[in-house]
């Protein structure tokens, strides 16, 4: 018996409407590993409408006053904030992550950062430059015109609103193109803006894959600012497409985070942050520190309690209450897991924890997509497990002589995007924080977010940075002015 299956639409023009195609891709939910729901398998047609709408709202949107701007901002806020536990069964659901973390952190952030943005607009500054007695310059920041916003699986209503937020506070446009993995929440969200009066135009989202939505964005010449977060290859190809077009761009890539543990840290502390960073979310956290280095006079202390805390780690259906350790989002990304695992054992590495499916939780998880937390031993800090981003529960436990030497194993990797450091000694941190080419250091903690602090990363991490100000001048264009005296 065919069952109709909830279809997820475009938002275009304020309004919900088919793909042109006519076409839908299956939305899977990982727990299960079947189609729940069927989501637009859009294409540049439905691309170019998205931009007729934004082009037309951007004249009247970007002459709106901050206050005006604000007040809608806040209002998505209110209406997110009292949905969150519709949106959070519908971010676990989407994504297998446990609905627990799904109403902790991925829908309170949500809330905040439209807050965070409908009040920053409220209080900003303008720079003015006196020129002796010739002239005076002043400073204006204007919206830049159409945002694209592409945002990945693994946080999806999280990242999706760090961008729509800002973008559309000082006064742009968007069309944002979630996950084709997990477009819910994103649509939950059109929903919100329609009920709190959003006008037609500033939010458009259009569903679909990478190639026949995400590039047509990154390609069109009248969406002239694009902020994406994915994987590094993607973002290579998104580069390529903006380069030509002088497109301003933000790139929040991939990452393979050195977690550093000295002798000297609060050990009870670092090894739960350890285990946190670890594996929350699976793993599928862009900040987690999946290579974690110990002081030898600790190795063998730190492993034995870190396994012992992690095994504890409630594996389970992402919608009952007590998980810990939902699903992967998909076939493929576990598929990557156990490609990964193989290879660690290949390159000499013992598994001492994990490594393999778990049994399923209920009859239900049956065909889910899920894995135990992994913890591996013994392998080359050169080796491709230690360099490659898995982005799954998997990670490194590597002994370290001197602090010299794990600034060099922190280093050493073609990317640069978080780190933490775990130490008493207040020079030690301030010493090594100085040395990682890292965007982000935390010392003795995890995922403490700020969000006023610039957030990004070096190398193959990427380009740009997110975050309070930075966000606000990523959006705007500066514009001088200057009046001769
Ligand atoms: O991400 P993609 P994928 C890493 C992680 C993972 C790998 C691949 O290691 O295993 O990336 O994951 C859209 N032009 N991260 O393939 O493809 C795509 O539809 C424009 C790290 O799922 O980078 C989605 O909306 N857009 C990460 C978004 O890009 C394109 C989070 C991200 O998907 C496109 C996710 C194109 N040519 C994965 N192709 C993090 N750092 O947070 C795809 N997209």
């Amino acid at each position: 018996m065919r069952t109709e299956r909830f279809q997820v639409r475009n938002f275009i023009n304020g309004e919900f409407i088919e793909p042109n195609s006519g076409r839908y891709l299956d939305n899977v939910e990982p727990a299960t590993g079947k189609p729940y729901s069927q989501v637009a398998d859009s294409d540049a047609q439905d691309v170019e409408l998205a931009v007729a709408a934004a082009e037309k709202a951007f004249r009247d949107w970007s002459k709106k006053t901050a206050a005006e701007r604000s007040t809608f901002l806040l209002r998505i806020a209110e209406l997110i904030e009292r949905d969150r536990e519709k949106f959070a069964r519908a971010e676990s659901i989407d994504s297998g992550k446990p609905v627990s973390l799904a109403r902790s952190m991925d829908i309170p952030r949500a809330v905040a950062n439209f807050r965070f943005f409908a009040t920053a607009i409220l209080h900003t500054e303008s720079e003015a430059h006196i020129t002796d007695d010739v002239a005076f310059n002043y400073t204006l920041r204007q919206p830049r015109g159409i945002a694209g916003l592409i945002s990945p699986w693994n946080l999806p209503l999280y990242l999706l609103s760090w961008k729509i937020a800002p973008a559309i506070a000082v006064g742009n446009t968007a069309i944002a193109k979630p996950s084709e993995l997990t477009p819910m929440t994103a649509f939950l969200l059109c929903e919100i803006c329609q009920e709190a009066g959003l006008p037609a135009g500033v939010l458009n989202v259009v569903h679909g894959t990478g190639p026949n939505v995400g590039a047509p964005i990154t390609a069109h010449p009248k969406i002239t600012t694009i902020s994406f977060t994915g994987g590094t290859v993607t973002g290579k190809k998104v580069a390529e497409a903006c380069a030509p077009l002088f497109k301003k761009v933000s790139l929040e890539l991939g990452g393979k985070n050195p977690n550093i543990v000295f002798a000297d840290a609060d050990l009870e502390a670092a090894i739960d942050g350890s285990v946190r960073s670890s594996f929350a979310n699976q793993g599928q956290v862009c900040l987690c520190g999946s290579r974690v280095f110990v002081e030898k006079p600790i190795y063998k202390q730190f492993v034995d309690r870190f396994l012992n805390k992690a095994s504890q780690l409630k594996q389970g259906d992402p919608l009952d209450e007590q998980t810990e350790q939902g699903a992967i989002v998909s076939k493929t990304q576990l598929d990557k897991v156990k490609f990964y695992v193989d290879l660690a054992q290949k390159e000499g590495g013992k598994i001492a924890l994990g490594g393999s499916a778990p049994q399923a939780p209920n009859e239900r998880c049956h065909e889910g997509y899920f894995f135990q937390p992994t913890v591996i031993t013994g392998l080359s800090v050169s080796c491709r497990t230690n360099r490659e981003e898995i982005f799954g529960p998997v990670v490194t436990i590597t002994p370290f002589d001197s602090e010299e030497e794990v600034i060099n194993h922190a280093n050493d990797v073609e990317y640069g995007l978080s780190s933490s450091v775990w130490t008493q000694n207040l020079s030690r941190a301030h010493r090594v924080a100085e040395r990682i080419h890292t965007g982000t250091v935390w010392v003795n903690c995890w995922l403490v977010r700020d969000l006023r602090v610039p957030f990004g990363g070096m190398k193959q991490s990427g380009v740009g940075r997110e975050g309070g100000e930075e966000a606000l001048r990523f959006f705007t264009e500066p514009k001088n002015i200057c009046i001769a005296k």
